[in-house]
């Protein structure tokens, strides 16, 4: 059987942030003039006839993949994640819900409605976004996907559903703008579904 054939050198290049490099002497010139990024190529050496020589050489090549993978995780490059909220006739929380209603996520990260159930909407509420967020309104019976680009609070309303408490709580990162958001009324059951998701926040920190 053919081993299996390594991508080429050229697509295994990773980002590394210079000051990973400030120990290094033969850098300390290229620091000076503060350049943002190093790219480092890996080495792949020409192939080998050699079968065992070959799961070698893929496998030192994944160790290195996976290290540098887990530099940027630890330097907090992690991967933005999506987080999905289900928009439900019925749910845990009775009728007419966003499920979860709260979700603790990061600032990068995405949030996708998902139109489980019909007749439901997904939007921003005036007064509960972070400074500098963009407001968005989905269609109805649409998928939606918003991306968190300010740290905050982000308040979301179901338009045909808002006064029967149909709202969800966003946090990415740290509440910020709790006190704003707590200011906001809102109409029927919305009004103390969001005093438990706000509380929710507060407590999340
Ligand atoms: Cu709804």
């Amino acid at each position: 059987m053919a081993p299996p054939t390594p991508p080429p050198a050229s697509e295994l290049r990773i980002t590394v942030p210079q000051r990973f490099h400030a120990s290094r002497p033969e850098t300390a010139n290229s620091l000076r003039y503060r350049k943002p990024v190093r790219r480092i190529a890996i080495y792949s050496p020409p192939d080998i006839g050699c079968h065992e020589h070959q799961r070698e050489r893929t496998t030192m090549i994944g160790r290195i993949a996976l290290a540098a993978t887990m530099m940027a995780t630890a330097m907090g490059f992690a991967q933005a994640a999506d987080h999905e909220i289900r928009m439900l006739n019925k749910g845990a929380g009775g009728f007419m819900v966003f499920e979860p209603a709260f979700i603790q996520a990061a600032v990068g990260d995405t949030v996708t409605f998902v139109p489980t159930d019909k007749s439901h909407d997904a939007g921003s509420i005036t007064g509960m976004a972070p400074a500098g967020s963009m407001p968005f309104r989905g269609k109805i019976n649409e998928k939606l996907t918003v991306k968190l680009d300010a740290e905050g609070l982000y308040g979301v309303k179901c338009t045909p559903h808002y006064g029967m408490g149909m709202v969800a709580l966003i946090a990415a990162g740290k509440p910020v703008n709790l006190d704003e958001a707590r200011a906001v009324k809102h109409p029927g059951k919305a009004q103390k579904a969001f005093e438990a998701l706000l509380a929710r926040a507060a407590a999340a920190q």
